[in-house]
């Protein structure tokens, strides 16, 4: 039987030497070079340690560390051991790791050693087995105890539609939602890329972006992983460092935040971009300065593309010809992805006009975890995907998106809810209500902003309330500034105008 296993899609693209390098480190202490050998006996020896816990079948394995190359093994031998990765944002606080858990119930929890004393206790209160260390250095207890397994391994035979990922999102009301994802809406959608994109011999990622989100594992790791291809690894973004390693490259694939800082750079120049073959942005609208700007500077038409954890990819702006790329639009339906805009009412909408986008396609997942009614409510009867966003298609049948249907906001390609926030900010000592909105913001393309209003006879100082804040949720959420007033704007029907709030405050940042 064929197994559709990801890992061995992606370990048969291995070169079948084994030799070359694979990845070389470009931020650590001295340069590592991980050949193709050390991908394949590193994974194995993981694989080997999740087989010996003799896990239930689909077990989850949770996982929030700094990225490193180890952490992208770990991975693979998750895959590769037939089990399912749940990769946690490295910035989330206990409260929110503590949902992930008890929601999730994950077997093994992998977590930095700086983290293991809060983490350990939520992850065996919540009834997980297995608490293992993995930092940054290539120390930690995984890889201790690796160490001693055996370094051959038969990946576990799995079916296209067995779960490999689960990914947390937000909604707009409640909890975080696990989006199930299967190997083969990874494998399909890689695989798609990888042609679209047109991959080929002698490319080379640099790949800069963490590697807790879609972006930055799947559409980035996939795609040199299933080419092939060598990776130069950056464990954090650095700006300067990253121009600096673009002569060796071919592929780079960001967030917006990512080229408008690159753009801030003065090494980035034509001279610099010489060898590059495609810069790739998404997870975020990206402006259409900045789209111009980097045309003008370094000669390359970034390719813009859409997607969501929920589906992966989505759409993609042509590869060829370069001059098809469009800028402010997030270009075609990929090749099998059905992508249609519908008014309020459900009726397809023609050409040109705004509404709802939905999707079907392979890549599509499966179901939130343990979530049949929201799984449900977000379907269509004839089972199309609500995607949440809102946009239009033109008659060449490129996609652009407007708006969002839900509630959130989108700061330097991460995703935030503010009926999240506003639910911490609205717990604290003094608070009556609270509204976070989302303002332009040059470098994050939208910074979040509190609105806070105190209970009668209660003073509140918003940097005191920022610096609460900071113990509770991930930096990335945190308010960037908290404004105390006596109340919200509010319509005849009592409902907190956001808009009125967002206009007041949208040249906080800009101008
Ligand atoms: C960091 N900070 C942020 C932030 N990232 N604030 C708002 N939004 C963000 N995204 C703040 C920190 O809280 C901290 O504040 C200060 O910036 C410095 O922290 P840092 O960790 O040193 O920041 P830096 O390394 O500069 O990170 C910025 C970044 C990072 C842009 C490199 O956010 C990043 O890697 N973003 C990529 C996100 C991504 O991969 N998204 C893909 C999602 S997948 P303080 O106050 O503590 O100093 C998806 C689907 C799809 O959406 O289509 O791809
Ligand atoms: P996430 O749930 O983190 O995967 O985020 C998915 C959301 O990011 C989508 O629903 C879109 O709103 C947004 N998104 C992704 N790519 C783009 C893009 N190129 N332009 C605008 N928004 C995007």
């Amino acid at each position: 039987m064929t197994s559709g296993n990801l890992f061995s899609a992606l370990r048969a693209a291995f070169p079948a030497n084994l030799e070359g390098v694979a990845i070389e480190t470009a931020d650590t202490p001295v340069p590592l070079r991980y050949t193709w050998r050390d991908l394949e006996r590193g994974t194995a020896m993981l694989a080997n340690l999740i087989g010996s816990l003799e896990l239930p079948p689909e077990s989850r394995i949770a996982v929030q560390v700094e990225k490193s190359v180890e952490a992208l093994m770990l991975y693979l031998a998750v895959l590769r051991a037939g089990h399912v990765v749940l990769p946690l944002n490295s910035a989330y606080q206990a409260a929110e790791i503590e949902y992930f858990i008890r929601n999730a119930e994950p077997a093994v929890v992998v977590c930095s050693g700086a983290n293991f004393g809060w983490v350990s206790k939520i992850a065996f209160l919540a009834g997980t087995q297995h608490v293992y260390t993995l930092n940054d250095d290539r120390s930690g207890t995984l890889l201790d105890r690796a160490a001693f397994q055996p370094d051959i391994h038969e990946p576990v035979a799995r079916a296209a539609g067995d779960l490999a990922a689960i990914l947390y999102t937000s909604g707009t009301t409640g909890r975080s939602k696990g989006a199930m994802l299967t190997h083969g809406n990874l494998l399909s959608n890689a695989r798609v890329l990888k042609d679209y994109w047109g991959w080929q011999k002698g490319d080379v990622l640099v790949h800069a972006l963490p590697i807790f989100h879609v972006h930055g594992l799947f559409v980035a790791s996939h795609g040199a992983l299933l080419n092939g291809s060598r990776m130069i690894w950056f464990n954090r973004f650095d700006a300067r460092a990253v121009v600096a390693r673009l002569p060796e490259a071919t592929v780079f694939m960001g967030v917006p935040t990512l080229y408008v800082r690159m753009l801030a750079e003065p090494g980035l120049t034509r001279g610099a971009c010489k060898s590059m073959r495609l810069f790739i942005s998404g997870s975020a609208p990206l402006l259409i300065e900045t789209f111009n700007a980097w045309r003008e500077r370094t000669g390359h038409t970034i390719l813009e593309r859409y997607g969501m954890s929920e589906t992966v990819m989505l759409t993609s702006n042509p590869y060829r010809p370069e001059g098809a790329r469009r800028g402010g639009t997030v270009g075609l339906p990929l090749p099998g992805v059905g992508v249609r805009v519908l008014d309020d009412k459900g009726s397809p909408l023609p050409a040109g006009e705004v509404g709802h986008i939905q999707v079907k396609g392979p890549n599509v997942f499966k179901g939130y975890w343990r979530m049949p009614e929201k799984t449900a409510d977000e379907f269509t009867t004839d089972l199309w995907f609500k995607t949440g966003d809102v946009g239009r298609i033109d008659e060449h049948g490129y996609v652009t998106i407007v708006g969002r249907s839900k509630d959130f906001i989108i700061s330097g390609g991460y995703n935030v809810y503010p009926a999240e926030i506003e639910g911490v900010v609205n717990e604290l000592p003094g608070v009556a209500e609270s509204a976070v909105i989302g303002v332009p913001h040059p470098d994050f393309g939208e910074a979040v902003v509190a609105v806070v209003v105190p209970r009668p006879g209660a003073t509140l100082d918003g940097a005191a309330i920022a610096a609460q804040l900071r113990k509770q949720i991930a930096n990335f959420k945190l308010p960037k500034q908290v404004f105390v007033v006596p109340e919200l704007p509010r319509n005849s029907m009592g409902k907190v105008q956001k808009n009125l709030l967002r206009e007041e405050h949208r040249g906080l940042f800009v101008r």
